[in-house]
């Protein structure tokens, strides 16, 4: 019989002395069993067959005592000495048929794949579990052939969850390549694929880790701290709904007079939540107004340096791709991650996401710098996000022209894009337009509130992404709740600022929305809540 395999945590060792160094490497790799690694491949390029069998036999007696496998890399016929749990082959190593003829039905045969086709064949020959990789260039494999990032491996989970046969369906899974404490939440979180059918939905089993583990100081701590990163939610992904079962989309139109969303208001209003804005100099003067008007407290700070010590305050961040030059991408990483360590909320503006390669670039990169909770842009920004997400448009959409002004989309496509990447990312996505489209990849809305002016003065997307910051700080239980109420505040004052008399176009425009996000908040805190019965 085959044991049943926990691939959460994957050893695999190394014995080279830039990893290893002095130390003994039973030793070692016994630290990182009391830390809790749940299975261990013993990988050694370099000693000969008779150290490779004695090591072994020592390392299998270890993992016994741990109830742990034990692996070997490469070497079917190290591992049939040994009498071990299995192998793991490469892609030039022997075949997993011939392997498999050698071992019989009860080991453990691993396979190295870096594509869906390679997938797909061991698969087929009859692996027990993939070794997926190149995750991120690492100094511990040199000669690796291929990194496919986050997207690569997206690519094969969702290959994998789509296939009728059980074998592909249930197969599991590790990732390889630069795994460490720092990266390790975020890639689980973003190893994910959705699949309409629930049960075929596939999260990454586990991450294979080299040099997190055997080049530590402390073995046994370093192993306990993956353990407990693993095992615990990360600080970012918050209170958000773990695995609500899979809904077919239903559009749903939401209604912005129901009196409870304006409790976020109110929220907002008594804690003045912190709105961090890292955006371009045009619109910092009128992002920091909208936020005051609202009752948040702004701070304009593109310092990444300093982001560590206000995201302990508890506010939102807002990161604005509108200068995307290196020099602002090292400070939105810093700020990503600082927020993302403390679960504060972080909004996306991909401002001009995929109109130069430039700025595909910088999606990219910061899509893989850290988790936001909210990404909200344009149609054509959307896109570019959906491209970045790895995301396969399957319908025609993908061909449409770049007719600029027309909208690309049917409003049943937008919430079909908008709801796919927030499930595959995790998070809340709001396509903005004369219709507004925002889901959390569960729930879908459409909200026809704000007014054309809007559109015609500079940086008001960013201040609705300042707004939206702050109300998911001020209500971080339900983010998209919390969103929808900063949408309906934000576009509500709009449409009443442009009724006014004294509004005669977009520059009269600007003081008179900032005045009626104020009076619309308080409205709200002084309980004049009557022109919610009034309102179109
Ligand atoms: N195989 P670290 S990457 C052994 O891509 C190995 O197949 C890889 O080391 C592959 O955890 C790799 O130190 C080394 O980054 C991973
Ligand atoms: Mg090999």
């Amino acid at each position: 019989m085959k044991p049943q395999v926990d691939y959460s945590l994957y050893l695999v060792t190394d014995s080279t002395p830039a990893i290893l160094g002095t130390r003994d490497l039973i030793e070692v790799v016994e630290q990182a069993l009391l830390g809790g690694v749940t299975i261990v491949q013993y990988r050694d390029k370099t000693n000969d067959t008779g150290v490779l069998i004695s090591t072994a036999i020592q390392l299998h007696k270890l993992c016994q005592q741990h109830e742990v496998p034990l692996i070997i890399n490469d070497r079917v016929d190290v591992a049939l000495a040994v009498g071990c749990e299995g192998v793991h082959l490469g892609q030039d190593d022997m075949s997993i048929a011939s392997a498999r003829r050698l071992l019989g039905d009860d080991k453990i045969i691993g396979a190295t794949v870096s594509s869906v086709e390679q997938a797909k064949t061991a698969v087929e020959s009859g692996a027990d579990y993939l070794g997926i990789g190149t995750l991120y260039a690492t100094a511990t494999k040199k000669n690796t052939k291929e990194i496919i990032g986050i997207n690569g491996i997206r690519k094969i989970l969702y290959y994998l969850a789509r296939q009728e046969d059980k074998a592909s369906r249930d197969m599991q899974t590790v990732c390889i390549g630069g795994v460490n404490a720092s990266n390790l939440q975020l890639i689980t979180c973003q190893l994910y694929a959705p699949s309409t059918k629930e049960a075929y939905t596939k999260h990454v089993g586990g991450v294979a880790i080299v040099s997190a583990i055997m080049a530590a100081k402390d073995v046994q701590k370093a192993t306990k701290n993956l353990k407990m990163l693993l095992t615990s939610s990360p600080p970012f992904r918050g209170q958000a709904p773990e695995a609500l079962p899979w809904r077919q989309l239903e559009l749903e139109e939401v209604d912005y007079l129901k009196a409870s969303r304006w409790n976020a208001t109110l929220t907002v209003h008594n804690k003045s939540p912190l709105s961090h804005n890292m955006t371009n100099l045009v619109v910092q003067n009128f992002a920091a107004s909208v936020a005051l008007a609202i009752g948040a407290s702004p701070i304009m700070s593109n310092n990444g340096d300093e982001a560590a010590d206000l995201a302990k305050i508890g506010g939102g961040l807002v990161i604005n791709m509108g200068t995307a030059t290196p020099d602002a991408l090292a400070n939105h990483q810093k700020a990503i991650i600082a927020y993302n360590a403390v679960g504060g909320p972080i909004v996306l503006d991909p401002v001009g996401a995929g109109a130069t390669t430039a700025r595909r670039d910088a999606l990219a990169f910061l899509m893989a710098s850290g988790y936001f909770d909210l990404i909200k842009g344009n149609e054509r920004e959307i896109l570019a996000v959906a491209r970045a997400s790895g995301f396969i448009l399957e319908d025609s959409s993908q061909q449409r022209g770049v007719d600029s002004g027309k909208s690309l989309f049917t409003i049943d496509e937008k919430a079909y894009l908008v709801s796919r990447i927030a499930r595959r990312e995790q998070n809340i996505v709001l396509m903005t337009g004369a219709v507004d489209v925002i889901s959390d990849g569960h729930r879908t809305y459409s909200i026809s509130n704000g007014d054309k002016y809007l559109g015609m003065v500079t940086g008001s997307g960013c201040t609705l992404g300042t707004t939206l910051a702050a109300y998911m700080a001020a209500s971080p239980k339900d983010k998209l709740d919390a969103a929808l109420a900063g949408i309906f505040h934000f576009e509500y004052a709009a449409e009443i600022a442009a009724r006014r008399q004294d509004v005669k176009g977009p520059g009269t425009f600007v003081p008179a929305f900032i005045d009626e996000l104020y009076h619309r908040r308080m409205d709200v805190v002084e309980g004049r809540l009557d022109w919610l019965d009034n309102a179109k």
